[in-house]
C-alpha cells in the first residue's frame, strides 16, 4: 500500500489503514516493533509530524505501545467482553487464562441510601460489601465492588473468595442462581486507588461498569466495576434495527 497525496483522505488516515493492516494482518505479531518515526517518513513520503500523530492515536487506543528509548510495539489485543451475564471466573477460563481474585475488603454493613435503592431494599438493611481485584494470568484485570443482601447468603463472609466464583458460590452454597441483569457502561478515568491496584499510571482510562442481577425477579447483586481500559473492549452482534 502507498499513501495517495491526490486523495480526499487525510494522509494520518491514510498512514492508520497501512499500519493497521501491518497490525492486525499477517504482517506483525505482538511485541513485535514497528518502523520508527523516521522510516515511516521516508517510506511514505510524510512528515514526522503525520507519522507522529498517527502512531499517536495508535497508542492511544491501545493498539500499540511505546517504550521510551526502545521504540513502538504492537500491543496485545483487548479482550473482547461480550454483554453476558457471565461471572469474570467463566469468562477468563473460557478465554484460556487462569481467573483471580484478591480480597480488597469485605464486610458487612447497612446499605446506605442509594445501595438499597438499586436493591429494592429498605435503608438499612443489612448487606455485604464485598470488594475485590480480579486477576487473569496473575494480570490485574478489574476491581469490583459488590454488594449482596445478607437474605440471599447470610454466612457468605465465612467464605473464602481467593481464586473462588463468587456466582458459583452463591449458586452452589445458598441455591441462588442468576437469571437475569441490567448494565450500564461508561468511559471513566481511574480513581488513584484503583489505578494503583490495577498497577495503571494516574489518569488511565477505565470501563466503569453497574450491573444488577436478579434471581426470580429479586435483585441479588449490585456491582460497579472498573475494568481496564487498555485491555478491555465490548462486544455485542447487532439485531436489525426494528
Ligand atoms: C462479573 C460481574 C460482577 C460479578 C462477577 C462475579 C461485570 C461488569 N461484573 O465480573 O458483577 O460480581 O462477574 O464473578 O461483568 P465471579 O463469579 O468470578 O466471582
Amino acid at each position: 500500500m502507498a499513501i495517495d497525496p491526490a486523495s480526499p483522505i487525510p494522509k494520518y488516515s491514510q498512514l492508520r489503514e497501512i499500519l493497521l493492516d501491518l497490525i492486525e494482518g499477517s504482517g506483525l505479531v505482538v511485541d513485535d516493533a514497528i518502523p520508527s518515526e523516521r522510516e515511516l517518513g521516508t517510506e511514505y513520503g510524510l512528515s514526522r509530524m503525520t507519522v507522529r500523530q498517527t502512531i499517536d492515536q495508535l497508542v492511544a487506543e491501545g493498539k500499540l505501545y511505546r517504550v521510551p528509548g526502545k521504540g513502538t510495539f504492537v500491543a496485545r489485543p483487548k479482550i473482547a467482553m461480550a454483554l453476558a451475564l457471565a461471572s469474570f471466573t467463566h469468562d477468563m477460563r473460557q478465554r484460556g487464562f487462569t481467573p483471580g481474585s484478591r480480597d480488597i475488603l469485605r464486610r458487612i454493613e447497612p446499605a446506605g441510601g442509594h445501595a438499597a435503592r438499586m436493591l429494592d431494599l429498605p435503608p438499612g438493611t443489612r448487606v455485604h460489601h464485598i470488594q475485590r481485584l480480579r486477576t487473569a494470568d496473575d494480570e490485574p484485570m478489574a476491581v469490583e465492588r459488590s454488594t449482596i443482601p445478607l437474605s440471599f447468603a447470610p454466612d457468605l463472609d465465612t467464605h473464602s473468595l481467593a481464586g473462588r466464583s463468587l456466582y458459583q458460590l452463591l449458586e452452589e452454597e445458598y441455591g441462588v442462581l442468576l437469571d437475569s441483569g441490567e448494565q450500564t457502561i461508561e468511559a471513566a478515568i481511574c480513581d488513584p486507588t484503583d489505578a494503583k491496584l490495577l498497577r495503571l499510571p494516574p489518569g488511565s482510562p477505565v470501563l466503569l461498569m453497574q450491573r444488577r442481577s436478579f434471581s426470580n425477579g429479586r435483585c441479588v447483586e449490585v456491582a460497579t466495576s472498573s475494568y481496564r481500559g487498555d485491555r478491555y473492549q465490548l462486544q455485542t452482534a447487532l439485531d436489525p434495527r426494528r
